[in-house]
């Protein structure tokens, strides 16, 4: 009997990668209609290689460094270090194109339609993920998305590794990403009378690199890491049509309620309203304590609704601690606190606690800096009152500064 000889099939290069591919978002997504979710993945894939055939993978040159991104293959996940999804999406989502020059375009989010935008999905391992979900915890900007928003902004983040001296931004430039910190230290410079002035840094956490993406305007500022660190970056489309869009909702809650601040009122629309596109809100349950005595502040806080009371504990001079802690003022609807500490560069003078539910919004330290510089006259004239009342109601007696133990309540 004539033996049958199979000629070996030849499986085209890639096939396997694009089917692993579309089975992982099938299974990710859970579509119901796996034909037309097949017809919009691969058609996504189709205008990517046609949008960007020289698109590289995985890094992106500033003008002055190469900040280059970790794959998840890096933490050896077998299952995702397979998947196309993610490189076929490095290779076509990203888009680290510099635009030519968009310092002159206006803003306006509604204009630009980019809901048609594919989806950028960066895949991510458990840990990564969850690594993401850490660095992003306390990040304003994400504080007022709902959880759908919250979580394509998660998909479609990367994550950079950094060397100490590499420049993340260049004041001048472009914008293509906003950038979230999970660790180093990041120092900002400012170009100052022909110099460049460090104004500041980022020890740890905290985010960068949103006002060129809100504004269309040239990067601010130069952001330099001093060290090693990571980040995990937000491309500009994706920033536009979540956390921009987004900012149009947030101006017409926040709009009337701003304009009452009375710190505020000396202000320009305009600066109210860019105080109302990085605030984010936070609401904290009866109890919680909101600001810790002792610790470095990097935040500052306006309250919304329900109140909140400024309790101290301090030191006599006979050493003795006041471990109750003494009720010094409260703060409701319209008034601010947590300022102390950024106008002195102090510690948390004193810790607060929210009285019943509580809204606050809440500003970070470098938009304090850049945007409330004119209330600051206001703030020190108000702080020169609480010294006043605290000698009436300690005495002399009192040294605050040494008091660095958190409050225990
Ligand atoms: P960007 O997209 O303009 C540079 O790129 C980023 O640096 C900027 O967004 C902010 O996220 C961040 N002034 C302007 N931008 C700043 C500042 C800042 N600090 C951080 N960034 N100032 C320093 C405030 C401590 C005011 C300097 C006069
Ligand atoms: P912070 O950044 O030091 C704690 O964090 C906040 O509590 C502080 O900013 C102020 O916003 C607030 N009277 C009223 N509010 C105060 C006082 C205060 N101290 C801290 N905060 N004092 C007068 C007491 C009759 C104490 C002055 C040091």
């Amino acid at each position: 009997m004539e033996s049958l000889t199979m000629s070996p099939v030849e499986i085209p290069l890639g096939l396997k990668e694009l089917l692993h591919g579309y089975t992982a978002e099938v299974l990710r997504l859970k579509p119901a209609d796996l034909v037309e979710f097949a017809v919009d993945h691969f058609t996504r894939i189709q205008e990517g290689q046609r949008k960007e055939p020289n698109a590289k993978e995985g890094s992106v040159r500033t003008s002055r460094s190469r900040v280059s991104f970790r794959t998840h293959s890096d933490e050896g996940v077998k299952d995702e270090k397979d998947s196309v999804v993610g490189e076929h999406h490095l290779k076509h989502t990203i888009k680290y194109k510099r635009r030519a020059s968009v310092c002159a375009e206006a803003y306006d989010p509604d204009e630009e339609d980019d809901d048609s935008d594919p989806r950028v999905v960066h895949p991510k391992s458990d840990v990564q993920r969850r690594r993401l979900q850490d660095a992003c915890s306390d990040i304003l900007l994400f504080k007022t998305l709902d959880q759908e928003q919250l979580s394509e902004v998660l998909d479609a983040m990367f994550e950079v590794l950094v060397k100490a001296q590499e420049h993340i931004i260049d004041q001048g430039e472009d914008g293509d990403n906003f950038y979230v910190i999970e660790r180093g230290v990041f120092d900002i410079y400012v170009q100052k009378d022909g110099g460049s002035v460090c104004v500041g840094k980022y020890d740890g956490k905290g985010s960068f690199g949103e006002l060129a993406l809100m504004y269309n305007t040239p990067r601010a500022a130069t952001i330099i890491a001093s060290q090693d660190g990571a980040l995990w970056g937000l491309d500009r489309a994706t920033f536009h049509r979540l956390i921009v869009k987004n900012n149009a909702k947030k101006r017409r809650l926040y709009e009337a309620f701003i304009e009452c601040v009375p710190l505020l009122t000396s202000l320009e629309i305009s600066e109210r309203m860019k105080i109302v596109d990085i605030l984010g809100a936070r609401v904290f349950h009866d109890e919680e304590r909101i600001i810790t005595q002792g610790e470095d502040a990097d935040c500052f806080y306006i309250v919304e609704s329900g109140e909140v009371k400024i309790m101290i504990k301090s030191r006599t001079t006979a050493g003795q601690l006041d471990h109750a802690g003494v009720e010094l003022a409260r703060c409701v609807r319209g008034q601010y606190f947590g300022e102390l500490a950024l106008v002195t560069n102090q510690p948390r003078a004193a810790s607060v606690y929210a009285v019943g539910v509580t809204k606050c919004l809440v500003i970070d330290i470098q938009a304090f800096e850049r945007l409330l510089g004119p209330c600051k006259e206001i703030m020190k004239r108000n702080i020169s009152q609480y010294e006043d009342q605290l000698v009436a109601l300690f005495g002399s007696s009192v040294d605050l500064k040494q008091e660095q133990t958190p409050s225990v309540k």
